[in-house]
């Protein structure tokens, strides 16, 4: 009797044990399938990607309604790693004051617009920044004709800056710490910026450099600006998703290394195909020839194939959009690969 009822307890327990354990692994398993941005991105049929309302070689929109860019693409990448369809995307143009609102409340799935990462961004908003898609700093542009040589003679200036931006604040603790004074002139847009700065309303326009770089193409007389040499802050920009969501997290953060792996082991979209017959381990985890990891993040194991063959990798969007092959011609400078001087480095895929 006694066995008997001990004979029954531990069948019991087994049954507990085993209901537990179901629970639990339906708790651990859908680590990788329980992301609510990706049910309903995939549920929707396209991702809502955050963008900047016009800033050529980052995000900008031509006259037939089609957008290009640097942080364009990277919607587009993201867009080819959930649905093997680059295509498959909405971009919503937000300005630098509403940008963080949207992503907090739901209106777009990522922000992909020349975004700062600071910690005040993380964790005042609630927001992860997944990593540098490109190193910036703040800089000045000037007349040619003032004759100016360096921030340091900016005393007294007039300085056309922009609202809800790292740069304003940048701004005033660089006169300040300077001891220089200046007067701000403040503007929502860039279209007002631009127009304030060729209307004469302030003699110097100050922004991230890669931005002044993309302004300047759109005043009415770009050879007779000059950007400063000054660098005034870091501005390490990035995409930005809400912090709530690990999956997506972690397939947003993964897209870009990918492009960094891509180019690092000369993967490119004109390479693609060999790259699938390569039989170098560290290109056929990449390419999803060997290894489960598109999978087991949530998407099919050819995610990555798919960004590199639709979008390129790093140094092909970097070179079209803003880099050599562009109207910008930036230099790669900080954003060159680990192993060519400068910061780009991704963790492996293994
Ligand atoms: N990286 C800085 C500045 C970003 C920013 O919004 N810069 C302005 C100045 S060019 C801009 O892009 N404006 C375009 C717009 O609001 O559409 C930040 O994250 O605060």
């Amino acid at each position: 009797m006694g066995r008997g009822r001990g004979r029954l307890r531990f069948g019991q327990a087994v049954v507990r044990w085993a209901a537990a354990a179901i629970v639990a692994m339906t708790v651990v398993a859908p680590a990788f399938g329980s992301s609510q941005t990706l049910a309903e991105v995939k549920t929707r049929g396209s991702l809502v990607c955050g963008v900047n309302e016009g800033l050529p070689g980052f995000s900008f929109v031509d006259e037939r309604g089609v957008w290009s860019g640097f942080d364009v693409d990277f919607c587009r990448a993201l867009a080819a790693a959930v649905f093997g369809d680059a295509s498959k995307v909405k971009l919503v143009p937000l300005s630098a004051d509403a940008r963080f609102q949207a992503l907090r409340d739901g209106k777009i799935d990522v922000l992909s617009r020349n975004s700062t990462w600071t910690m005040g961004r993380e964790t005042e908003f609630g927001l992860t920044f997944v990593g540098v898609t490109y190193y910036d700093g703040q800089g000045f542009m000037v007349p040619r004709a003032l004759h100016v040589n360096s921030a340091l003679e900016l005393d007294g200036a007039k300085v056309c800056v922009q609202s809800g931006t790292t740069t304003i604040d940048n701004l005033a603790d660089f006169f300040a710490s300077n001891k220089m004074t200046l007067e701000q002139v403040v503007s929502s847009s860039t279209d007002e910026s631009i127009k304030n700065y060729d209307a004469g309303l302030c003699s110097v326009l100050t922004s991230d450099l890669s931005q002044l770089y993309a302004l300047r193409l759109r005043l009415s007389k770009p050879r007779d600006q000059v950007i400063l040499p000054d660098v005034i802050s870091k501005e390490p920009l990035g995409p930005v998703v809400r912090d709530d969501d690990l999956q997506w997290i972690n397939i947003v953060k993964w897209v870009h290394f990918v492009m960094i792996n891509a180019e690092e082991l000369g993967v490119s979209s004109r390479t693609i195909d060999q790259a699938l017959q390569s039989p170098k381990p560290e290109v056929r985890r990449l390419v999803g020839t060997n290894g489960n990891f598109g999978e087991q993040i949530g998407l099919t194991n050819a995610w990555a194939a798919n960004i590199v063959r639709s979008v390129g990798n790093y140094g092909e969007v970097f070179d079209r959009n803003v880099g050599e092959g562009s109207p910008l011609e930036l230099p790669r400078g900080l954003n060159n690969l680990w192993n060519k001087g400068g910061l780009q480095y991704a963790p492996p895929i293994r």
